[in-house]
C-alpha cells in the first residue's frame, strides 16, 4: 500500500537579509554562520557548544532522501559501515543490505519518473535529505556553515524517491535499518496524514533499543500532527518564526502531541551542488541553501538530542525526552495554545541539565516522610517541579502554568526538607506565600509547593478539609500513597494549571 509522506518544507525563494547578532559565546569562522546565528540564538545553540559539540560515536539516521556523501561540508561526518565492502554486489556483514558502506536505500516502489533505488545507493535525488544532514551536522572546517552537532556523524537512509514520496514500508524498513546499524538518533522530516501500524511497529523498536525519534509536525498550518510525529514514543518538532521565536511560523501544524519547537524559518542547510534549484535555489557561491519548514526546525532538535548524547551516551530516548522538554523556554499561546508544546528548544539549559545529573524527568520515590514535611527519596536522582512565582490572594492559573520549569538535583536518600510560610492565608484557609525547599546543600529553593504541600500533607489533615487546598484536584490522586509518591508525576500533573 502506498502512502505518500511528502517532505516538509516550505520553498523560500527570498533569502532574508539578516542582521548580524555577534555571539559571545563560541562562534565558528563559517562564512554562513552570519546567516545561521539568528535562529540559533534563539535556541542558544552557541553558548551550549561551550559545553559539548558532538562526538563521532553518536550517529544520527537521517531517515530521508539519501544525502550528497560528497558534500564538502558533510563528506568528514559521513557515517562508515566498516564490515561491509563496497560495491561487489554482496551484503558482506549479513545485515540485509548490500553494499551499504555509507548507509542504505530501501525505495522500492517509486513514483513515476523516478528510479527505483535499494542497498548501499544513498544518492540525493532533490536535496531535502542532503539539506538535513547539514543542519545536524555540517562540519566546522572554515567553510560553508556549521550544523547543531559539528562533529557526530550521519547515517543516510534513503526512503523518499526524487518526489519526495515514499511509502510508509520503506519508512519503516529504514528506521528498523537505523537502530540495527548502530545510531543512536533519527530524524525524520517527513510525514503524512495515514497512521501506518508498519512504522509504529519500528518506532517502538527503536525506542525499546535507546534510539530517539525526532520527527516534523507538519506544515499544513493547521491542528493536526502528521504521522509519525503524533506517535506518542517521537519527539514531535514544530516551527517557531525566525523573527518572532515566541511565535508560530504560519505554516507549522500544531496539536497537543507537539512537544517542542525550535526556528523553522529560513534555516541554513547544504544542498548537493548537483541538485541547486531542484528543491530550493543555492545560495551564492556554494552548495548551501536557505529554507522553512518543520523539516528544518526537526534536525536541531535532533542534532540537541545527539549533543546530549555526546555527552551522556547512557541517556535513554524518555529521558532525552524530558530534559529537551523540562528545559524548553515557554512561549506565549498565541491564538492556538498548545502550539509549542513545552516551548523552545534550549540547547544550553538542556546540556546543563546533562551534566548535572542526567536522568531528568527519572521518577523520584519517596522512601520516608516523616511528619508530613520532609522525606527522603529513593530510585531517582532529581525532581522536576514547576518553578513558579508567589501567587498573590485569589491568583490562580495562566500565570502558573507559564512559568518555566525547574529541576531539583537530589541525590539518592538525600532529604529535602520543606519549610512553609503560612502567614499568607485567603480567605478560605489557603496559604499563597510560595514556601521553601530547602535542600541539605543549605540553598533554598523556591517553589510553588501547592503540589508538594498537599501531596505530604498528612491525609488526615487533607480530608478533614483544614484549609490545605483539598480542592486541587489534580493533586488528590496522590493523597492515599504518600509514602510511594511519584514527585516527577506530581509536577507533570500541576502543569495544568489550578
Ligand atoms: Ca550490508
Ligand atoms: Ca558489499
Ligand atoms: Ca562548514
Amino acid at each position: 500500500m502506498r502512502i505518500t509522506q511528502a517532505i516538509l518544507l516550505v520553498a523560500s525563494l527570498i533569502a532574508i537579509l539578516l542582521i548580524v547578532v555577534v555571539a559571545s559565546a563560541d562562534s565558528p569562522a563559517e562564512p554562513l554562520f552570519s546567516k545561521q546565528s539568528v535562529y540559533l540564538t534563539a535556541v542558544n545553540a552557541q553558548a551550549a557548544w561551550n559545553i559539548e559539540q558532538g562526538s563521532p560515536d553518536i550517529v544520527v539516521a537521517v531517515v530521508d532522501t539519501g544525502v550528497d556523501i560528497r558534500h564538502p561540508d558533510l563528506r568528514a561526518n559521513i557515517w562508515t559501515n566498516p564490515a561491509e565492502i563496497p560495491n561487489n554486489g554482496i551484503d558482506d556483514d549479513g545485515n540485509g543490505c548490500v553494499d551499504d558502506v555509507n548507509g542504505c536505500s530501501f525505495v522500492s516502489d517509486s513514483s513515476p519518473g523516478c528510479d527505483n533505488v535499494t542497498n548501499g545507493f544513498v544518492n540525493d535525488d532533490i536535496g531535502h535529505g542532503t539539506f538535513v544532514s547539514g543542519v545536524i551536522a555540517a562540519a566546522a572546517n572554515g567553510t560553508g556553515m556549521v550544523g547543531v552537532a559539528r562533529n557526530v556523524r550521519i547515517m543516510p537512509i534513503k526512503v523518499l524517491d526524487c518526489y519526495g514520496s515514499g511509502d510508509s514500508i520503506a519508512t519503516a524498513r529504514g528506521i528498523l535499518y537505523a537502530v540495527h546499524n548502530g545510531a543512536r538518533v533519527i530524524n525524520l522530516s517527513l510525514g503524512g496524514l495515514r497512521d501506518a501500524q508498519e512504522v509504529r511497529d519500528a518506532v517502538s523498536e527503536a525506542t525499546r533499543s535507546g534510539v530517539i525519534v525526532v520527527a516534523a509536525a507538519g506544515n499544513a498550518g493547521t491542528s493536526g500532527v502528521a504521522f509519525p510525529a503524533r506517535i506518542s514514543e517521537v519527539l514531535a518538532v514544530g516551527a517557531a518564526s525566525q523573527n518572532a521565536p515566541d511565535k508560530r511560523s504560519a505554516f507549522s501544524s500544531y496539536g497537543p502531541e507537539v512537544d517542542v519547537v525550535a526556528v523553522g524559518e529560513d534555516v541554513v542547510g547544504t544542498l548537493p551542488a548537483s541538485r541547486c534549484f531542484v528543491l530550493l535555489p543555492c545560495l551564492p557561491g556554494g552548495p548551501y541553501a536557505v529554507g522553512s519548514g518543520t523539516s528544518f526546525s526537526t534536525p536541531q532538535v535532533s542534532g540537541l538530542a545527539a549533543l546530549m548524547l555526546s555527552l551522556k551516551p547512557d541517556l535513554s530516548p524518555q529521558q532525552i525526552t524530558d530534559i529537551i522538554k523540562g528545559t524548553a523556554t515557554p512561549v506565549p499561546a498565541g491564538s492556538t495554545p498548545g502550539w509549542a508544546g513545552a516551548g523552545r528548544i534550549n540547547m544550553l539549559e538542556a546540556l546543563k541539565a546533562v551534566q548535572n545529573g542526567g536522568a531528568a524527568g527519572e521518577a523520584c520515590t519517596v522512601e520516608t516522610v516523616v511528619d508530613g514535611e520532609s522525606f527522603t527519596c529513593v530510585g531517582g536522582r532529581h525532581i522536576r517541579m514547576l518553578q513558579m512565582h508567589a501567587p498573590g490572594i485569589g491568583q490562580c492559573g495562566g500565570d502558573w502554568a507559564k512559568s518555566a520549569l525547574q529541576y531539583i538535583f537530589l541525590t539518592p536518600g538525600r532529604q529535602v526538607f520543606l519549610q512553609f510560610d503560612a502567614t499568607r492565608v485567603d480567605a478560605s484557609g489557603r496559604t499563597l506565600a510560595a514556601p521553601i525547599w530547602r535542600g541539605d546543600d543549605g540553598a533554598d529553593y523556591n517553589l510553588s509547593i501547592v503540589m508538594v504541600y498537599v501531596g505530604l500533607a498528612r491525609a488526615a489533615d487533607v480530608g478533614a478539609g483544614n484549609g490545605l487546598f483539598h480542592d486541587w484536584a489534580l493533586a488528590s490522586e496522590h493523597w492515599a500513597s504518600t509514602a510511594q509518591w511519584n514527585m516527577w508525576a506530581l509536577g507533570k500533573a500541576f502543569r495544568g494549571g489550578c
